[in-house]
């Protein structure tokens, strides 16, 4: 009993600021060495009359604090404690990843001849949808929950990553913290990395200059790719592979390139916006501002409802497990072990197709010509009339649909409580309010639909059109500059694991016409 009761009593009261986190796999790392002998010192010291009350008060802090987040126990398969003082994302990952390698070698060996399904016909047909081919660690997508991060769903990150301001949005540098080690950070160690990428988020000139021999007309995620592109000249893990570097160090200079390209992509995506819609003035980083109002800041936006909006913006964009058009992209070209900077560039030439990320684009403009036709109050027959009208051209209604999701996306619904706080007053938020009833009954009747419900893309356009970046056409940049963090993240871990060079098997029609018949 005495034993329990000591060890509240350092989890609360002597130990530094202790955090409580979740971890997918167990460890019994150095930090726990050192708590308990901690322990072992403070119980010396420490009075048995003091160490009760203490407990008493103690107790009854951490049931409220269990009461609190309920909803977390699900995900919890491992408790973590970390303490403040370890703020050096690199010693964390070098400490984590031998365990990770060893637990990939345990899969291997124990279940690597397990089925995991059939792969039919239809499914080589048809995009590879429902086929397991691929390891993604940092999400997992369920189709009727929608995306974890590392096992949290986003209302769990909204309650658990460190904020700017009690009760904010998560910062998308505590996300990025949670992609890379699996663990919840403590403000502290998001401090330190917003410091880290501040730090980093310098970018050569070159790059403006390749930016600039565009035209100024070209699209922004064109613009913005090419930016990325000419980061390239900087990429570590090119230069260390070019003087022969042992393939069991690979991840560190691909975790040097991945940290320094998701420190400055907001600079390089910002500059396309400054160049093509405010004449091209730089704005510079500001050295108070955490990652994702520093990009605001850096777009001209500065009001502090703007700023969360841009962290919760950052902070749900950047993963969405691995089988998506970018991240598979990226994925797929980096197995091939080119650096990140080339990786992420592929993985955004994915992201600008309209059926992806050009999809939040595609979204504002239509529904602005859904005002244009029918005026700010269109009445839902108007609105069907309008539907209706794009179907029978043969387009898409942009912002609904998925091909994993089947219910609602979450991330839809986070922007939309967002909107409901913040502008519900907002003419475009009714009308994507209105579109929510009228939508997915149209879609359901066309019989074909495999999920009539909004995605993240039906939401994010009006958000960023109220704050006064208008300009629908940029939008895809945006949704770039974030998934910087979960892409990158994962080529750390596929770098870390060694994973191999994807290959699939392709086939020609004779090929299954012949396999068939048989
Ligand atoms: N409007 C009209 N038709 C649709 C829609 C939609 N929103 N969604 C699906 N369909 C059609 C689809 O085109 C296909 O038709 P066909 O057989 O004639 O080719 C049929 O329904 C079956 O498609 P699904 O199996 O339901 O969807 P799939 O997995 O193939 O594609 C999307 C998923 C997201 C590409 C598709 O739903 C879509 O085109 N949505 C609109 C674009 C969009 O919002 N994309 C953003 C996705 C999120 N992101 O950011 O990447
Ligand atoms: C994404 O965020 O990547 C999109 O929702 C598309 C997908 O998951 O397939």
């Amino acid at each position: 009993m005495f034993f329990v009761l000591f060890v509240f009593v350092y989890l609360f009261n002597n130990a530094p600021p202790i955090h409580f986190s979740l971890k997918p796999f167990p460890v019994f790392s150095s930090q726990h060495h050192h708590f308990f002998h901690h322990f072992l010192f403070e119980s010396k010291v420490c009075s048995s009359t003091m160490v009760f009350y203490r407990s008493v008060s103690l107790l009854s802090k951490l049931r409220n604090r269990v009461v609190q987040q309920p909803s977390l126990t699900n995900s919890v398969r491992w408790l973590q404690i970390q303490t403040s003082s370890d703020l050096d994302l690199h010693s964390q990952l070098k400490e984590l990843i031998p365990e990770q390698q060893e637990r990939l070698k345990k899969i291997k060996s124990e279940y690597g001849k397990v089925e995991l399904g059939k792969i039919t016909v239809d499914m080589v047909l048809g995009g590879m949808r429902g086929m397991t081919g691929l390891l993604w660690e940092t999400s997992l997508l369920d189709p009727d929950e929608g995306i974890r991060f590392r096992g949290l769903s986003i209302p769990e990150c909204q309650k658990v990553l460190p904020a700017a301001k009690p009760g904010g949005e998560p910062l998308p540098e505590g996300l990025l913290w949670l992609l890379l080690t699996g663990k919840v950070p403590t403000k502290e160690q998001v401090d330190a990395l917003s410091k880290e990428l501040r730090s980093r988020a310098t970018i050569p000139d070159h790059v403006y200059k390749t930016i600039d021999a565009l035209p100024v007309t070209a699209h922004p995620m064109t613009q913005f790719t090419t930016g990325v592109m000419a980061l390239q000249t900087q990429s570590e893990f090119s230069k260390a592979y070019e003087k022969g570097i042992h393939k069991s160090k690979y991840w560190e200079p691909t975790f040097e390139d991945s940290l320094s390209l998701i420190a400055q992509v907001p600079a390089v995506a910002a500059y396309v916006y400054r160049r093509m819609y405010k004449g091209g003035e730089r704005i510079g980083v500001d050295e108070s501002l955490d990652y994702g109002a520093n990009f605001a800041h850096m777009l001209g936006f500065d009001g502090p409802e703007i700023q969360e909006l841009m962290r919760l913006y950052v902070t749900i964009h950047s993963d969405h497990e691995g089988g998506n058009v970018s991240a598979h992209t990226g994925h797929l070209v980096s197995s091939a072990l080119s650096d990140p900077y080339l990786s992420f560039a592929a993985a955004l030439n994915g992201l600008a197709g309209p059926l992806h990320g050009l999809a939040n684009q595609e979204v504002l403009l239509w529904i602005k010509s859904v005002v244009a036709d029918c005026g700010e109050n269109v009445t839902t027959d108007q609105l069907k009339d309008y539907i209706w009208k794009t179907l029978n051209s043969g387009k898409v209604v942009p912002g609904f649909g998925h091909g994993v999701l089947r219910k609602t996306d979450p991330r839809y619904m986070c922007q939309r409580e967002f909107a409901m706080k913040h502008l519900p007053n907002d003419p475009l938020f009714q009308l994507v309010s209105k579109l929510y009833d009228v939508v997915p009954p149209i879609l359901t009747e066309l019989g074909k639909v495999k999920n009539p419900w909004p995605n993240v893309d039906a939401h994010s356009g009006v958000l960023l059109n109220y704050y006064g970046l208008t300009e629908a056409r940029y939008y895809t940049v945006l949704f770039g500059v974030s998934r910087s963090i979960g892409i990158c993240s994962q080529l750390v871990w596929d770098r870390a694991l060694g994973l191999p060079l994807e290959r699939p098997k392709s086939v020609t029609m004779e090929w299954l016409e012949n396999k068939c018949k048989k």
